[in-house]
């Protein structure tokens, strides 16, 4: 079974630390991190964190259920959703990114969570 790319593990960790609490302070890596020079960043500190997320091109999540593991589980609940079921999790039931929503999501999902890569 394919594990959660690492940086999907680490956001859900962070998460119920951080979102809601002041940013007491912030140190860049690199100056090739910033998105933006507005607003600067030493007027950051003391604001609120409103919510974590990832920059780039996003690996496919397989755990589309939420419940933190990839497995038949996540297939039926992949099923339930193509099929026009209820979708708590709020996926993008579209798993290989070809504008439909139909079996092939499943399929590619099956491929995935059998070691394949993300489509
Ligand atoms: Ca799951
Ligand atoms: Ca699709």
């Amino acid at each position: 079974m394919p594990e959660l790319p690492d940086i999907v593990t680490y956001l859900r960790a962070l998460e119920p630390r951080v979102v809601g609490q002041p940013l007491e302070a912030l140190r860049l890596a690199s100056p090739f991190v910033l998105r933006s020079v507005d607003p600067p960043v030493r007027e950051l500190t003391g604001k609120r964190v409103l919510g974590l997320s990832r920059l780039g091109v996003p690996a496919c999540d397989p755990d589309v259920n939420r419940d933190g593991n990839v497995d038949q589980d996540d297939l039926l609940y992949l099923v339930n959703v193509t099929g026009g079921g209820p979708n708590p999790t709020g996926i993008d039931a579209d798993f290989n990114r070809d504008g439909n929503v139909d079996q092939d999501d499943v399929a590619a999902l099956i491929e995935v969570i059998a070691g394949g890569p993300c489509p």
